[in-house]
């Protein structure tokens, strides 16, 4: 059967995978987004459903104040003696942790910290040991993939941080895994950074400690040079063996809006790419490169992003806040959604009263009915990107009544492009995307209004930096409380 790539669409970067129990379990970045590190599940490694999130304590990871893109950074995730172990950094805070779980449906552990740095750490499991490696400095000072043994169940150091491999030569080494297959030990890394020059690079060794011959042929997988191409960015992959005893590469991986237009709003995605050992015991993946579909063994579903509304699993389980919520601010109920607005706006660096989910398709439509209580403030729905880049249409009220707002905010620039007065305090907010643009509109008794619309190019990491994608969200700020009813998300077909 032939699947698709990406196989999980929206922003989830870095993925990392474990087969455990019969099934496959997935967990991506989440950054300044709470809860923390998105959590999936699989029969066929094709399609991933959403079981919960991994941090979902505020005890379990810091993000007051933490800067947009920051927070927590790459995931692993490995299971050992039937014990879960998510392993990550958080970047703002320069820590490294991991938690831990015996039941992949219930809470995880508090963080048990490793005192080695770096970024993108991850756990290899041989013997009774536990090896822990991360991209960053070993105890000499020298750069590159760091190891050390450790004691995991209190994260305590066994031995030194040594360097054991520094890569094939790209600039970024990050994302470190450690694999035993036959007799080989495979360390799998990226290179080149997370844009168009990404790639994957790994070496291999006949001991865990090295020394590591570098693959003669690496990059074994980028699309840094496949062009004219939708799929960009290919890298940061974790290797995993299907159930039929194919070997795979899950790996991160974007959609540009076109082939002519290198920028990509939403965010880094997970693609699949089928692997295969030569007689030598060196891999190859795909042809190289990682094209839009592949030929696998099974049955999966075709790929459909269904309807978001609320009470849907997505919904509730694919849900993110930004940075710490103050949960006093929210109601949610059945079919409506209560928020109460604060000091804080989308504007800030902070905790604002927001709900979102990830964007998962250029195509699609967004409505839902919002009412206004209170003297003053607004809500409505958002194009969220970061505190500097989102677009909004949103009713506000103050003394002298209420107007629907489109507010475009890009960089500085802090633009209300159009404001048209209602007069009633409810309306039904409307956004519709494709792979350039949103637009949004207001619908009051069936009749719909256009306010403008925002180009999809601002809401990107070529624009915003950083390392995220687009969150579709509702909000409230200001003194008021709203109320959001008949919430409806459905993709349309991208462009082509
Ligand atoms: C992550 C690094 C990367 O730590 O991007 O794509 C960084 N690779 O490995 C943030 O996601």
């Amino acid at each position: 059967m032939i699947y698709n790539n990406p196989v999980l669409k929206g922003f989830y970067p870095d993925p990392s995978v474990c087969r455990a129990n019969g099934k496959f379990y997935m967990v991506c970045s989440s950054f300044q987004y709470f809860p923390g590190v998105p959590l999936f599940e699989s029969d066929n490694l094709v399609n991933w459903k959403q079981i919960g999130h991994v941090l979902t304590r505020k005890s379990q990871v810091e993000l007051d104040g933490i800067n947009s893109s920051g927070g927590v950074f790459a995931p692993t995730i490995r299971c050992n003696n039937g014990r879960f172990y998510m392993v990550t950094t958080n970047d703002t805070t320069h820590k490294n942790f991991y938690v831990w779980t015996d039941d992949i449906y219930g809470e995880w552990s508090e963080p048990v910290e490793v005192e080695q740095g770096g970024i993108d750490p991850s756990l290899y499991f041989e013997n009774g040991r536990a090896y822990f490696m991360s991209n960053g400095e070993d105890d000499n000072g020298a750069g590159g993939v760091t190891q050390c043994e450790i004691d995991i169940e209190t994260g305590k150091k066994l031995t030194g941080s040594i360097n054991i491999w520094n890569g094939s030569g790209g600039r970024f080494l990050e994302s470190p895994h450690l694999y035993k297959i036959g007799k080989y030990y495979y360390l799998m890394a990226a290179e080149g950074g997370t844009e168009y020059g990404h790639m994957v690079t790994y070496a291999r060794s006949e001991s865990v400690w090295g020394p590591f011959e570098s693959y003669p042929c690496n990059p074994v997988l980028t699309n840094r040079n496949k062009a004219p191409n939708i799929i960009q960015g290919i890298g940061h992959g974790d290797l995993v063996c299907g159930k039929n005893g194919d070997w795979h590469i899950l790996c991160l991986g974007f959609r540009q809006q076109h082939i002519w237009m290198p920028y990509h709003n939403l965010g880094r995605e997970v693609m699949l790419v089928p692997v295969s050992f030569d007689e030598n015991g060196w891999f190859t993946a795909g042809n190289g490169a990682c094209e839009d579909s592949y030929e696998i063994d099974g049955g999966f579903e075709q790929d459909t992003l269904n309807p978001v509304r609320f009470g849907t699993d997505e919904f509730n389980k694919g849900r993110i806040f930004i940075r710490h919520p103050d949960m006093e601010c929210y109601t949610f109920f059945d079919s409506t959604l209560t928020l109460r607005g604060s000091k804080y706006t989308l504007d800030d660096v902070a905790s604002p009263t927001f709900v979102g989910i990830r964007q998962r398709e250029f195509g699609f439509e967004l409505a839902a009915d919002v009412k206004l209580c209170g003297q003053s403030g607004e809500a409505g729905v958002t194009a969220y990107m970061c505190e500097n880049e989102h677009y909004e249409v949103a009713l506000r009220k103050n003394e002298s009544g209420c107007e629907a707002i489109l507010r475009l905010n890009i960089g500085g620039i802090k633009h209300i492009q159009n404001a048209v007065p209602i007069d009633s305090d409810s309306v039904r907010l409307v956004m519709r995307g494709n792979n350039f643009s949103y637009g949004f509109f207001i619908c009051q008794n069936g009749e719909e209004t256009q306010l403008g619309a925002g180009q999809a190019k601002y809401l990107t990491s070529e624009v915003s930096g950083g390392f995220t994608g687009t969150v579709l969200g509702m909000y409230a700020c200001g003194g008021v409380t709203a109320e959001f009813a008949d919430f409806r998300l459905c993709y349309t077909k991208a462009l082509t």
